[in-house]
């Protein structure tokens, strides 16, 4: 028989759904060295914490999320909560010697992230931050084209993250968007998703310009038991102050001579959840947008002239990464796969004691380029790393 881990998740809404749909396929789809079991499901209000177990085959339940992190029968800790709760998690997980799977992005800033970082590494336990764009196919096999010199030398880097939820200023004061609870606003949620896709593709960021908007300034306030996942409902008459940016744009310079900008909104009216990169070279281009995940856009200078011109590979084939595990070739897959290949390859660096990336090393990084836009934006000036 199959060795077993025993894995014990905190947070049971949007990402504590797709964590969970991640433990469950794993093994289905993938060899792996040992089989996840689902051990104990973990939040506060007991009844909808009841009927999530139920339902994601989570065998048991606790409400306090400091007994689940000590019981000596649980391997892993899944931390799929705000940012807000992971330090405390992660730090209490690492001396009780748990691996860690962990929600992105990694915390609330990088004196935190240092330490969450140290704690794990005196404790040697597997650190894995959930950046699962990087396991799509079809990204992954960009790092691929790029690492085979297929795009050349890398001039620029463009990237945008677009999505629309909170438009209507009568959307209410959700817990993403107060500092106290965020830290900050798309800088945070969605540029962290697009800078890790950065550091893997092109390389680290030496210096960053950024400049922030805030197009509403009061909203009111959340019933947050009735809010899910970015919807909400309201609190009548009361209002309150939002404390974070609802945009922010990005002007990097990249180590490696690169330029790159981004772009990252709540406020692209019609755009749900839009990240696409588009990276330019001097023997080729890629482009990618995540709501059309299964495909990237090559251009090459090889081609015959006369015949150039963007084609696009659909990313489904046994030699694009993951691709095989799934359905024939042309058979498309979609978000909740990513977080498949996550939770295979944690399991394999578990078991063969391999690194994962990325890590909270590679989180503390991303969360440095955050700051620095945040700074950038406050100061007017350009910061650099
Ligand atoms: C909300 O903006 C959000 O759910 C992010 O937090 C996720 O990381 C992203 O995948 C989708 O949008």
């Amino acid at each position: 028989m199959k060795k077993q881990l025993n894995v014990g998740i905190i947070g049971y809404k949007f990402m504590g759904r797709a964590h969970s749909n991640a433990w469950i396929k794993a093994p289905l789809f993938f060899d792996l060295p040992a089989v996840p079991v689902l051990k104990a499901a973990c939040g506060r209000q007991e009844e909808s914490l009841k009927e999530f177990a139920k339902k994601w085959h989570w065998e048991e339940t606790e409400t306090d999320w400091k007994k689940l992190v000590s019981r000596p029968d649980i391997d892993i800790i899944d931390i799929a909560l705000p940012q807000q709760l992971h330090y405390d998690v992660a730090i209490a997980a690492a001396k009780e010697g748990k691996h860690i799977f962990c929600e992105k992005p990694l915390s609330m800033n990088s004196r935190q992230a240092e330490e969450m970082l140290k704690v794990c590494e005196d404790n040697k336990v597997k650190h894995y931050l959930n950046h699962n764009y990087r396991r799509t196919p079809a990204v992954s096999y960009a790092r691929k084209m790029i690492d085979d010199g297929k795009i050349g030398r890398i001039f620029h880097w463009r990237c945008a993250y677009q999505q629309d939820w909170i438009v209507d200023p009568e959307f209410p004061l959700t817990w993403q968007l107060r500092k106290e609870t965020a830290q900050a606003g798309p800088q945070w949620d969605l540029n962290s998703h697009a800078v890790d896709l950065a550091h893997y593709l092109i390389g680290d960021i030496a210096t960053v310009s950024a400049l922030t908007a805030h197009f509403i300034k009061e909203r009111p306030l959340a019933d947050e038991t009735t809010s899910g996942n970015l919807s909400a409902t309201a609190k009548e008459n009361e209002k309150g102050e939002v404390t974070v940016e609802d945009a922010a744009l990005m002007m990097v310079t990249f180590k490696n001579g690169t330029i790159g900008s981004f772009e990252a909104t709540r406020f692209a009216t019609g755009r749900k959840n839009r990240l696409t990169f588009e990276i330019y070279g001097s023997k080729g281009s890629l482009a990618f947008d995540l709501e059309r995940m299964n495909e990237l856009q090559y251009f090459s200078n090889d081609d015959e002239a006369g015949q150039q011109g963007f084609r696009t590979i659909l990313a489904t084939e046994a030699v694009h990464p993951y691709a095989s595990n799934w359905w024939p070739a042309g058979h498309i897959i979609g978000y909740e796969h990513s977080f498949v290949h996550a939770v295979a390859d944690f399991i394999k660096a578990i078991e063969e004691d391999t690194a994962i990336k990325p890590d909270f090393a590679d989180g503390l990084k991303i969360i440095q380029v955050l700051e620095a836009g945040i700074v950038s934006a406050e100061t007017g000036s350009q910061v650099t790393l």
